[in-house]
This record gives C-alpha cells, structure tokens and sequence, in this order.
C-alpha cells in the first residue's frame, strides 16, 4: 500500500518535471529566435516630402545590437535613408538606399535594410528631400 502510493507520488513528480521542463525549453528556444529574427519596422509617411522629423515614423527608431531595421517606402514619391546629414563628407558611407541601386525607396512599398551592428546613435536623411531627417539609436 504504501509502496503504491510511493510509485504514484513518483510518478507523478516525474510527469511533471518533464512537462515543465519541456515549457521551459520551448520558452527559452522561442525567445532567442524571436530575438534574432524580429526586425524593427519603420515607415517613410504618406506625404513625407514636406515633412522634417516626424517623415520617418517611428522617430527615433530604437534597435538592439545587431538588430535589422527595415524601412518601408508607404508614400507615392522617390525618398532615399541615407546615413548622415546633407552636405557632410560621410554621408551615405555607414548605409544609403541610393538613387539607382536595387535598394533604391523608388516607388510606394519598397523597402530597404540595414542591420545595426555597433551601439550608437545614426542620424540619416533623405538625399531627395533633406529637409526629412531620422536617428536610429542603437544599443
Ligand atoms: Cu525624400
């Protein structure tokens, strides 16, 4: 009798550790691919050629080291996210969708990426329209 419920109580707790583990596990494994995998969206706005600050929204966009971020073009006009500000000798050099390259924001619903690797903040702006600015802080 006693042997029996020692087997049941045993039975049980090795029932449960198993099913807790697996929770965990799968817990664990979820987080890590969604952290690596997540990619912060950000939009060039409908009407972005007479706006400033608020033509890239989220602004400032905030990111994790190594995390991507993935501008869409959701307004009917050319705009470009080009790394710097208007007139400096870097501007572009960091990440530049460009004016003809593959990457180029040419028309409503093309996206264009880069993927942050070094904490910090990083100004950009459109080469079509600098007037539009953003910042990417990453940390
Ligand atoms: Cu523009």
């Amino acid at each position: 009798m006693l042997e029996n419920m020692v087997k049941e109580i045993v039975y049980f707790a090795a029932i449960f550790i198993a099913i807790l583990s697996f929770v965990l596990i799968g817990t664990c494994k979820y987080n890590s691919v969604f952290a690596q995998g997540d990619k912060v969206q950000a939009s060039i706005v409908y009407g972005a050629s007479s706006l400033t600050d608020t033509a890239y929204s989220p602004n400032p966009i905030e990111a994790s080291i190594n995390q991507t971020v993935v501008w869409t073009n959701d307004d009917f006009t050319f705009h470009t996210v080009t790394s710097g500000s208007a007139g400096a000798a870097d501007a572009g050099k960091a990440f530049d969708s460009g004016l003809a390259s593959p990457t180029a924001l040419s028309s409503q619903g093309k996206t264009f990426e880069h993927t942050f690797n070094t904490p910090g903040e990083y100004p950009y702006f459109c080469t079509l329209h600098p007037a539009m600015v953003g910042t990417v802080i990453v940390t």
